[in-house]
């Protein structure tokens, strides 16, 4: 049967009421890359999940279909989100499909233009609030705790159990668990419901449990810091969180797997992007820190990859961020319509 969605595919194993009303755009599903030749270079067997393949660019869209399907089935009409972006598209793409109003807030200033070009798109009510992502988000829970707005952040129980559907992925197409799941952590509900999903995959069918591996950027770092940052910096804007609504659980999930939570620089993640693009995977920045860290740490010699079996999440598209690619190359060379003008520029 044709592929119908996460809900479709997983909901037997997702923790949902059972008013639900499942609201797809046939999220999900999305491919596990090989990466032999920088596989090669690390000594490991290496994949990227492009999650960036989602119908709206990025991973949000697995726990978005699973929140908007639940408020729907609970009358909802209006739901809320604070967003760096994703969230924002996402949430809207699946309130336009099933009527709802959307409204998101989003960081004044500090949204990559893809994703609020998306929110736009589908019909989103889209209000920029002068501070940080923390300060959205906590606008957003003080209303939908006033109103009967539904809250569709990650805080959102809901968001989480769609998200598990990424580690029951995996671990269906690689018949076991990897070794190693590297991955971005910003709010920390993805590295939350990875760790739910892979522990609830194992205790079914013993697939085995990864390490896990969750990198924030240096200057957005509370779970490395051990305190909260407040006022939050990074080029990679997805993860420009300074309290993580489910820091708590990331740090679990980091220790129960005997994994870690570090940081990487800008640099890093900016040099890793380009990594990942020469082996034709262009992801947005904070998309590029879970294989950033495994790098860093590895040239270091704090982590041995050889011989392991690693995946990293690749969160969202490159398209979502185009800006902070052509913001740094000198524009195409202009020729006239000529066989002679392209034959003398490129045949040296
Ligand atoms: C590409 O959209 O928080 O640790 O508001 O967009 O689950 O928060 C986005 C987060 C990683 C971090 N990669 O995931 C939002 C938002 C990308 C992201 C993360 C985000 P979490």
């Amino acid at each position: 049967m044709a592929y119908q969605g996460i809900l479709h595919r997983y909901g037997q194993l997702l923790d949902l009421p059972a008013h639900t009303q499942p609201v797809s755009l046939l999220e999900g599903n999305t491919p596990l890359i090989p990466l032999p030749r920088l596989g090669r270079e690390l000594g490991c067997e290496l994949f990227v999940k492009f999650e960036g393949l989602n119908p709206t660019g990025s991973f949000k869209d697995r726990g978005m279909t699973a929140a908007i399907s639940e408020a729907v089935g609970r009358g909802a009409q209006t739901v809320i989100c604070a967003s760096t972006g994703n969230t924002a598209a996402s949430a809207a793409a699946y309130a336009a499909r099933s009527g709802l109003r959307a409204i998101v807030l989003i960081p004044e200033g500090k949204v990559a233009m893809g994703k609020l070009a998306g929110a736009v798109a589908y019909g989103a009510e889209v209000i920029q609030v002068q501070g940080s992502f923390d300060d959205a988000l906590s606008l957003v829970v003080e209303i939908t705790q006033k109103t009967q707005i539904a809250l569709v952040n990650s805080i959102n129980p809901y968001r989480i159990e769609g998200q598990k559907s990424a580690a029951f992925e995996i671990c269906d197409d690689l018949t076991h668990a990897p070794d190693w799941l590297c991955l971005p952590v910003g709010n920390a509900g993805n590295i939350t419901s990875y760790w739910a999903g892979f522990k609830q995959y194992n205790q079914l069918k013993a697939s085995g449990l990864p390490q896990i591996l969750g990198v924030q950027a240096a200057g957005a770092a509370p779970l490395v810091l051990g305190h909260p940052v407040d006022k939050p910096e990074t080029v990679a804007t997805a993860i420009r969180i300074g309290r993580p609504a489910r820091g708590e659980q990331a740090i679990e999930a980091a220790q129960e797997s005997n994994g870690m939570i570090i940081a990487v620089s800008d640099a890093e993640i900016l040099s890793t992007q380009r990594i990942l693009a020469s082996e034709g995977i262009w992801v947005e920045p904070a998309s590029a820190a879970g294989l950033a860290g495994l790098m860093a740490r590895t040239a270091t010699g704090e982590f041995d990859p050889r011989g392991k079996k690693i995946v990293v999440v690749c969160t969202g598209h490159g398209l979502k961020d185009p800006a902070i690619v052509t913001e740094s190359f000198k524009s195409p060379e202009v020729i006239p319509a000529t066989y002679l003008a392209l034959s003398s520029l490129i045949l040296k």
